[in-house]
Order: structure tokens, then sequence, then C-alpha cells
């Protein structure tokens, strides 16, 4: 054994460690300078762009919603691959103090170029290089021995001294996340930001909702969905901290005078009131991904108006905070909100906190940007929006839908009366009827519950006299165009799913 002879598993140890130190002091100065500084978040980013279409979607077909938690063990594998690569080439010199704060320097400009960043989101990456740079210097460098055997051992820090400072490393690194959460909701407090902000009155309370439109259907949906049960679907690796203090909405492109709001401006202005059905595009036939709650806040057509749009626009291009966009033409606005509230709450945090849009009748995907901050007036030919880049239809206007949400799928009921239910959505539309079908029977009427309003979904009940065995109920709407839902199942991708929901149950 040469003096100078470092054991593989000791680089390799020091890579790592020195790696989470790396995204430890990252994460933690990233408290301070904005959560999305975080190195490790930059990263996650930055592949999440740079990924192949046909790699992210071959992703969200085998993972489905997991798909985040495939892109963090992605990462982590990547990371610690890298690491060990660095722990190898770093010997006992300055080799690997150099390659992590370049690595360092990489990460700072790659932090820099996320959208809303600013000079300090050079920071993270900065600071984490340094002292994770020292760090594998300090473990691997040849410090004096302190005694005759360690000196021919000739690996610096005894074995136990190593491991010990590696483990300490390591668990400090690993105390950064509780600790960055700590600072980031005490610092940046968006919990007392949200508890303080006020929501504004509106002009006109909604509608009330009524027994006959919300039916006491035991199983049913619903016709408010709570906020913790609304779905939750979008690109950020974490949700976006913007304080109603920070936030400005910028308003420009093709129109005739530029704007910035800020809620004091909003204040001002006209309130209104609208419960709204929104629905995803991934929602698969009979799946969860649609909800309906009451919105406060302000026309989306007011706000514009007051901008003037030229005549040649035809589409309002959002922008969320964290770079995500929708593109929504501007002739389907009627009815769309910029939101500030939620069920009589400030908008949830995950749901957009402290600004959103709302359109009626168009998936989220192109129009309900959460924590949006830009908006901006532009043409379909000029302009492309997040999911329109990956492989999604530029328009998707909300497509017919019937779920069937009572019996659940595999129950097992007696004989007798049984109450089929559900909802159905026709956003913009309106439902006009709803069949449900028992086996090859022939399709029979539900009974529909009061329309709230042609923006929001409606519940349906149908009466089954079940008769013994195994059965396949299956529901089809049509909507007040007179259009029934086609029977062929289409994937999400590119414009929404097609297809009859359906349940097998078994009576007894
Ligand atoms: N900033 C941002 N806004 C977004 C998204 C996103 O990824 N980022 N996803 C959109 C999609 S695809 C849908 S379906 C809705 C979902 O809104 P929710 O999470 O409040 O239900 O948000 C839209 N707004
Ligand atoms: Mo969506």
């Amino acid at each position: 054994m040469t003096i100078d002879h470092l054991s593989r598993w000791r680089r390799a140890i020091a890579g790592i460690t020195a790696a989470a130190v790396f995204l430890g002091v990252g994460h933690l100065v990233a408290a301070f300078v904005g959560p999305r500084s975080s190195p490790f978040l930059v990263l996650g980013a930055t592949m999440v762009d740079n990924t192949p279409e046909w790699l992210k979607e071959e992703a969200i077909r085998r993972f489905g919603t997991n798909d985040k938690l495939a892109l963090f063990v992605s990462m982590a594998v990547v990371m610690v691959a890298g690491a060990v690569v660095i722990g190898m080439f770093a010997g006992r010199g300055v080799r690997g103090a150099v390659v992590l704060v370049g690595f360092g320097a990489l990460l700072a400009w790659l932090a820099m170029q996320r959208p809303g960043a600013t000079a300090l989101f050079a920071l993270p990456g900065l600071i984490g290089g340094v002292v994770s740079g020292a760090f594998i210097y300090g473990l691997l460098a040849r410090i004096p021995a302190r005694s005759e055997r360690e000196a021919t051992a000739g690996q610096g820090l005894s074995r136990r001294g190593f491991l010990l400072a590696a483990s300490a490393a390591g668990v400090l690194a690993a105390a950064t996340v509780p600790a960055a959460r700590w600072i980031g909701t005490h610092l940046r407090d968006i919990v007392a930001d949200r508890a303080a902000f006020l929501l504004p009155t509106p002009r006109a309370a909604a509608p009330a909702v009524t027994d006959a439109v919300d039916l006491p259907v035991p199983g049913i949906t619903r016709f408010l969905t709570p906020n913790t049960e609304f779905y939750r679907i979008d690109t950020a690796l974490q949700v976006p901290v913007l304080l109603s203090t920070d936030w400005q909405l910028r308003i420009h492109g093709m129109v005739e005078r530029e704007r910035r709001l800020d809620f004091d401006d909003l204040r001002s202005r006209e309130a209104v009131e609208s419960v709204l059905t929104l629905t995803c595009v991934s929602n698969e036939v009979g799946g969860p991904l649609a909800g309906t709650a009451t919105w406060t806040g302000y026309r989306l057509t007011d706000l514009l108006d007051e901008a003037g749009v030229d005549p040649d626009a035809d589409m309002l291009l959002s922008r969320s905070i964290d770079g995500f966009t929708a593109g929504t033409p501007l002739s389907a606005l009627g009815g769309g909100l910029l939101a500030v509230g939620m069920n009589g709450e400030p908008l949830p945090q995950q749901h957009g906190y402290p600004a959103r849009l709302i359109v009626p009748g168009l998936y989220g995907y192109v129009s309900a940007t959460k924590w949006v901050v830009d908006l901006e007036v532009t043409r379909f030919d000029r302009a492309e929006a997040y999911w329109t880049r990956r492989g999604w239809s530029a328009e998707a206007p909300v497509k017919t839908a019937a779920r069937i949400d009572v019996p659940s799928g595999f129950a097992r009921l007696a004989q007798g009366p049984v109450v089929v239910a559900g909802v159905a959505w026709a956003q913009n539309r309106g439902i006009a009827a709803v069949e449900v079908q028992v086996d090859d029977q022939p399709w029979q009427p539900a009974t529909l519950a009061a329309e709230y309003s042609t923006s929001t979904w409606r519940q349906w009940t149908w009466q089954w006299d079940a008769t013994p065995g195994t059965h396949t109920l299956r529901v089809r709407a049509t909507d007040q165009t007179g259009r029934t839902q086609p029977e062929a199942r289409t994937t999400p991708i590119p414009n929404g799913a097609t297809g009859w929901h359906s349940q097998v149950v078994t009576i007894r």
C-alpha cells in the first residue's frame, strides 16, 4: 500500500457526503433567498425542462401521478452517481474542491435562468460549492497524523475520525431540510400573510346551492368540493411561496396601455363571486380530477378592457411565478376570473395563493394558471404555452363527461332497489340528459338534479331494481347542443379522454 493510497470506499463516501453538504448548505441559503433557488429544486426543474418528450410521456404512462416521485428517485440516483465520480476523482489535493466550486458556479448560473430569478439566486450554488469544496478537501487531504500508526497508514484522518466526520456531515445536511422549512415559514411568513389576507366582498353573492342542486344521496359527489378535497395538479416541485405583499400582475403585449396591478389596485375594483367547475384534461373516464368551488375574484374581461386589447390579438398567455404558462382564447374569457378566494377563504397555497385564473368551459392547462403574475395579450400563431409545446392541443374546451359515484366498483349489494348516482359535466353547454344502462339492456333516463348553471357539473340519480348476479352499469350524458358522449375510449392526450364510465357490481 502506498502512502498516498486512498481506498475507493473512502473516496466514494467523501464524494457522497460532500454532495450532501453541497445540497444542504444550498438549501439552507435558499431558505433566505427564496425556496425556488434551492440547488435540488433547480436541478430538478432543469432536468424536467430538458427531458425529451418521449421519456416524459413514458414516465407519466408508467408512474402516473407518481411521476414526481419517479423524478425525485431518478434525480437521487443521478446525484449519488455524480457524487461518487467526484469522490473518485478528488484524491488528496484540491481537485475535489475545485470540482465542487465549479459545480456550484454551474448551479448558480442554472438558478439564474429560472423564471423570476434574481441575482441572489446565485448564492445557494456559490456558497454550497465553497463550503462543500472545503469539506471534501478537509476530509481527504492529509492532515498531520496524531499517532505513528496513522502516519504509516498514511490516510490522514483515522478510520474512526473519517467515518465520524462523514456521518456528522450527512446528518447536518439532512437537518437543513426541516431547518429551511422553519426559516421559510417564520421569515417569509406565508401562513401569516394568508391569515391576514382580506377577501374582497363581491357586489352580489353567487346564487345559493339548494338541496335541489346538491341532492342528499349517500356517496354522491357533493356539489361544492371542500378546499381540502379539491384535486391538485401542477408542475411545481415545491409549492411557490408568493406573498400578497410581493405580488404584482403585469398586463402587457398587444394592449394600448401596459398595466401593473397590486392588491391595493385590485381592492378598489368591483369583485365578483362565481361557482365554477374546474376539470383537468388528464382526467381518465370516471376519474377524480374535477371539482367545483365558489370563486371570488375580478372579471378578466374588465382587467383586459382597461388595458385596451388590440383587435388582432386572439390569445391570453398567462404565466405563473414558477414559469408555467397557459394560452387561453380571448374569445373564451367570458365568465373568467382572476380568482383570489376559494369557497370563502383566500386561495390555499397549493391552489395558487394569492391569485390564479379560472375560466369556465376550458381545461385547467389552457386557462387556470395558479400563482399568476403575468398576462400577455398575444396571438396563437406567435406564442405557445407550456403543455402545447409538449404535445397537447393549443385549444381545449371541456368534453362532456359522466361519472358513476355510487355504487362503487365491485360493490356487493342486496337485491332490490339500489340508487345509482353521480355527476355529469359539459361546461358552457350544459347537461341535457344522463342515461344508465345495465348490461345489454336498453338505456334508461336518469333523473337530473336542478341545474345550477351551465358552468358547473350536475348531479343525477337512477333507481335500479337490482337482480342477483354480476352486472355492468354504464352511464352516458348528452349536452344541451344534443350531442351524446361518444362510446369510443380515447386517451387524455392531446385534448381530453372520451368514453363511457362503467362500474361492475355484484348483487346477492
Ligand atoms: N402555475 C401553474 N398553474 C397551473 C398548473 C401548473 O402546473 N402550474 N396546472 C394547471 C392544470 S393542468 C390544472 S388541471 C389546474 C389544476 O388546478 P388545481 O390544482 O387548483 O386543482 O391548474 C392549472 N394551473
Ligand atoms: Mo390539468
